[in-house]
């Protein structure tokens, strides 16, 4: 029988790092579809266009999928919201918001939250996320824009 902490064990050691190494060798992979999200979203936001376009590499450093999981959509949700940037507050509640998605879907689901939570809080706006072009306010990654919206 195979534990709860074995399977978090192994998503440590294999996911997470296959994820990172997806991530930067394949791109990202951006859709009509993400786009016209990204438009809904910002509209819905009100917030301005960033001069760099949308782009979604699916789950950053984390498995999109894990068995029945999908967290494909809450991280495109995540994406979008990160491409647009904003206030440290306002990060927070993205990075609330995607935990949330996850552990609507049970307990194993909440511990995939907590997992996705702590990533984003430590690394949403590190030095490794802005070396993968997914930080915080990335739409607006080298311009001084960036500078005057992540205050
Ligand atoms: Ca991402």
């Amino acid at each position: 029988m195979i534990s709860i902490k074995k399977i978090l064990f192994l998503i440590c050691i294999t996911g997470i790092p296959y994820s990172l190494y997806r991530d930067i060798h394949n791109g990202p992979v951006t859709e009509s579809h993400h786009k016209k999200e990204a438009e809904t979203y910002r509209l819905h936001s009100k917030k301005e266009t960033p001069p760099h376009p949308f782009v979604f590499d699916g789950c950053t450093g984390f498995p999109d999928t894990i068995f029945r999981y999908d967290f494909t959509e809450a991280c495109l949700e995540h994406d979008i919201a990160y491409w647009l940037g904003g206030t440290s507050a306002e990060r927070k509640e993205v990075d609330t918001r995607l935990a949330q998605a996850a552990a609507a879907d049970g307990l194993t689901g909440t511990v995939f939250g907590i997992m996705l939570y702590a990533g984003t809080r430590t690394f949403g706006d590190s030095f490794i996320a802005k070396a993968l072009g997914t930080n915080w306010g990335f739409g607006y990654n080298g311009t001084t824009s960036h500078d005057v919206q992540s205050q």
